[in-house]
């Protein structure tokens, strides 16, 4: 039996909705399946795109390679999760009475069933994730043994990995399951991961910042605000509400963001949910990626530092073309998709103008937002020159006493919600293991060498045999 740590002080948790997550799914597989199989029979041979050299170099950018009905990045409108604007979500979700942001267990219930929440459902999964919380103890002295300096993501992803002896799925697997069933227990794995992420998220920080003080979670509390009790803000209601917004914002982005693709990819081998987790979050580690929300906290620090405080207009357009003289990137602007202003970079903005209209980061968030669309565009190359979600997250949580360095953790433990919806999603509709083919350039040269002729049918035969 593995000692558990972190488990919530509370009896009489409903550990199940009526009917079940797994019926409210299995309801839906049997029009699902045969929804897929006719669009590929009637539609298969259809193009939807074109794969030219340039997107075969240039990082698939605008290739649509993937399906999935769980959200969609529509270059103007931003994300949409289910079919809902950022602004809808923020809005319709339930959330309990007293507080302004939602429930994650009514955003998590829309991810996977698909069905718009009611409160009593928001409630339940809450209640479900409670009936799940306890890290395994040797998850904890596994953090603990690790040298100080390392960074909180490395400890986040291998606390995940470290966790998949207790994959349910993997034990099917093992055993003998179908494949059309395996979902099942992924689902079930799904939600034992995500119950513990907060508490996850809390233990890094504690034994990081705050001298390794236990996260226990609350059972009074709900999933986004245990995050901020378990880290000593038991009476930081505003922050709890931040937590409930950033927590939202930062759930889902399709299936093609690097870190969804890289879960999605791993997943797709049949491994489990611990192991295409622990990988996705190996993705989102990475500096042009989720790691731009720390990033961007350095870039605004360092700034407001050289100035000694708000740099002017033209101050600010010096250090941005510094930076990008040196090679660097400017974080948390641009976008490989998105062609404005990230809805979700509003919503946190919106937050800002509420709750901290005169923090001197904001201002300084403020001032960056009105010169770098001019100074980015001016480079004549850079597709958006508007900011991304992580053009002001780290302000955010810098102005409630977060660590720079543990920004990322949160955009982890909010985006495994969609990651793992999408992951049972496409083990219950058996997409199949994903295997693209690659060309090496000198097959590229030969098929566009002019003087062997190469027609075009004759390449695009080529491209159906290789
Ligand atoms: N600063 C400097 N150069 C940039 C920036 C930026 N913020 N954004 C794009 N570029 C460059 C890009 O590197 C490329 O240069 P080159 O041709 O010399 O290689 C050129 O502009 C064209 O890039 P795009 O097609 O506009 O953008 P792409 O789709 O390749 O990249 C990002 C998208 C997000 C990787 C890129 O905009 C970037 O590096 N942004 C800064 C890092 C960041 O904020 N990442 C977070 C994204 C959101 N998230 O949470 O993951
Ligand atoms: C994300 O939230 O994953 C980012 O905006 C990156 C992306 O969509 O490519």
């Amino acid at each position: 039996m593995i000692k558990r740590s972190n488990q919530v002080r509370s009896s009489n948790l409903k550990t199940h909705l009526t009917p079940t997550f797994e019926e409210r799914i299995a309801a839906q597989l049997p029009a699902w399946r045969e929804r897929l199989q006719g669009i590929i029979e009637k539609h298969g041979d259809k193009p939807i795109g074109e794969i030219t050299v340039a997107k075969a170099y240039g990082g698939m950018r605008g290739l649509f390679g993937l399906v999935t009905e769980i959200s969609h990045v529509d270059p103007l409108m931003g994300l949409l999760i289910r079919g809902y604007s950022v602004d809808e979500l923020i809005e319709k979700l339930p959330r309990r009475e007293g507080t302004t942001f939602p429930l994650l267990g009514g955003l998590y219930y829309l991810l996977l069933v698909d069905q718009f929440p009611t409160l009593e459902d928001a409630l339940a999964v809450e209640d479900m994730w409670r009936a799940r919380q306890g890290l395994p103890g040797y998850v904890i002295d596994m953090l603990k043994a690790m040298p100080a300096n390392t960074h909180p993501m490395t400890l986040f992803s291998q606390a995940i990995l470290a966790m998949q002896p207790e994959s349910k799925a993997a034990k099917a697997y093992h055993e003998g399951i179908s494949r059309t069933e395996y979902w099942r227990p992924m689902l079930e794995d799904a939600l034992t991961i995500t119950a513990n992420l907060p508490t996850l998220a809390a233990t890094i920080y504690n034994l990081k910042y705050r001298g390794g003080a236990e996260a226990i979670p609350d059972p009074d509390l709900d999933w986004s605000a245990n995050f901020a009790q378990m880290i000593g803000k038991n009476d930081d209601l505003e922050y709890q509400e931040l937590c409930r917004l950033f927590m939202t914002l930062h759930s889902d982005q399709e299936n093609g963001n690097a870190c969804a693709h890289t879960s999605h990819l791993v997943s797709s081998t049949l491994s489990d949910l611990y192991l295409s987790s622990s990988a996705g979050m190996n993705a989102l580690a990475g500096p042009l990626h989720g790691l731009a929300s720390q990033e961007t906290l350095r870039w605004l620090l360092a700034l407001q530092e050289h100035y000694g405080g708000l740099p002017t207009h033209d101050q600010l357009r010096d250090f941005a073309l510094e930076t990008l003289g040196q090679g660097m990137v400017i974080p948390g602007y641009g976008h490989g998709v998105l062609r404005r202003t990230d809805t979700r970079f509003t919503a946190q903005y919106r937050f800002a103008e509420t709750y901290l209209p005169d923090d001197p980061l904001f201002r300084l968030v403020k001032r960056v937002y009105e010169v770098m669309p001019e100074v980015l565009s001016g480079l004549g190359k850079i597709k958006n020159p508007y900011p991304n979600v992580d053009a002001i997250s780290g302000a955010l949580q810098h102005h409630y006493g977060i660590e720079t360095e543990f920004c990322t953790v949160l955009f982890g433990a909010s985006r495994l919600l969609g990651l793992t919806s999408h992951a049972v999603w496409a083990r219950a509709l058996g997409l199949p293991i994903e295997r693209p083919r690659s060309l090496t350039t000198e097959l590229v040269e030969e098929m566009f060498t002019e003087n062997l002729n190469v027609s075009a049918e004759e390449v695009s035969s080529f491209a159906e045999e290789v």
